[in-house]
């Protein structure tokens, strides 16, 4: 494993994958109050090479009033596979959902495209105004939906989750995400912070919400052919997925 000082993978990626992570900074850009957020051990940059190809990520961290850690992450492994991971995890003195993101581009095709807005309330619905405001997005049609694993009961009514056929159908999942996006960072802005017993319960569904992440078991394969199965275990709890203090 090797650390440098940071080259930008971005030019190498799915054009897709760089215009999202383009994107999403522009709207935490023109929303948030954004400060830095150092990610454990320096894991802002890694290599990794085990068995095959070179696997290659780099972070970029940040946090606001309204957000512990927003984490925004592109991969590249060799020349095949190319992946952005999103995800803005809430300060537990909001009560907010989880934004998520995931985007994997196999040799020039993107094969999984997901969004939602995941609810961390105890009765696992979005507020009011969430779902009045995804629900009155335009209707979009999309002609190949995937089926979510049993672990993605976390996600929302609103989760999307797509293969892209062709750029028109590639450039609206990118415009859905951007919606999403600017419908999250508004209410964050507007929210005041809840009570402390109100605190604890938001605490478990977030740990409720990264438990089911970790068993992804598609992104620990990917992670473990690169850089073993104890490295992937502490970048799984303590960068892709940790919990709250
Ligand atoms: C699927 N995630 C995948 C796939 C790979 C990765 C290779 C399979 C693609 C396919 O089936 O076409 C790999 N994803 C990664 C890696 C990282 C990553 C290596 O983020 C990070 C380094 N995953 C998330 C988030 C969401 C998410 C935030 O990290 C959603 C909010 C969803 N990814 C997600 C889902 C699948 C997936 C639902 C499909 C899983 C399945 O079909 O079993």
């Amino acid at each position: 494993m090797l650390k440098t000082s940071i080259p930008s993978i971005k030019e190498q990626l799915n054009p897709l994958v760089s215009e999202l992570a383009d994107n999403i900074e522009a709207v935490w850009q023109r929303y948030l109050d954004l400060e830095p957020y150092h990610l454990p051990e320096e894991l802002g940059y890694v290599e990794g090479r085990l068995e095959g190809e070179k696997l290659t990520i780099e972070n970029k961290c940040y946090q606001t009033p309204q957000f512990r850690k927003l984490h925004l992450e592109l991969a590249k492994i060799g020349q095949g596979l190319d992946i952005l991971h999103c995800v803005m995890f809430p300060r537990t003195s909001y009560a907010l959902p989880m934004f998520g993101t995931d985007l994997v581009g196999a040799r020039g095709q993107i094969s999984a495209a997901v969004v939602d807005l995941s609810p961390l309330s105890q009765d696992g619905k979005l507020s009011e105004v969430y779902d009045y405001q995804l629900q009155t997005l335009p209707s979009q049609e999309f002609s190949h939906h995937r089926q979510l694993p049993e672990w993605g009961e976390i996600f929302s009514e609103f989760c999307l989750f797509i293969r892209p056929t062709g750029v028109e159908e590639e450039k609206r999942f990118l415009s859905i995400v951007e919606s999403y996006l600017e419908i999250h960072c508004q209410q964050a802005i507007a929210q005041k912070p809840v009570t402390s017993e109100k605190q604890l319960e938001i605490l478990k569904a977030q740990r409720h919400y990264s438990t089911q992440q970790r068993q992804n078991d598609k992104t620990r394969r990917v992670l473990e052919k690169a850089f073993g199965s104890e490295w992937t275990d502490y970048y799984l709890t303590n960068v892709l997925f940790d919990n709250p203090d």
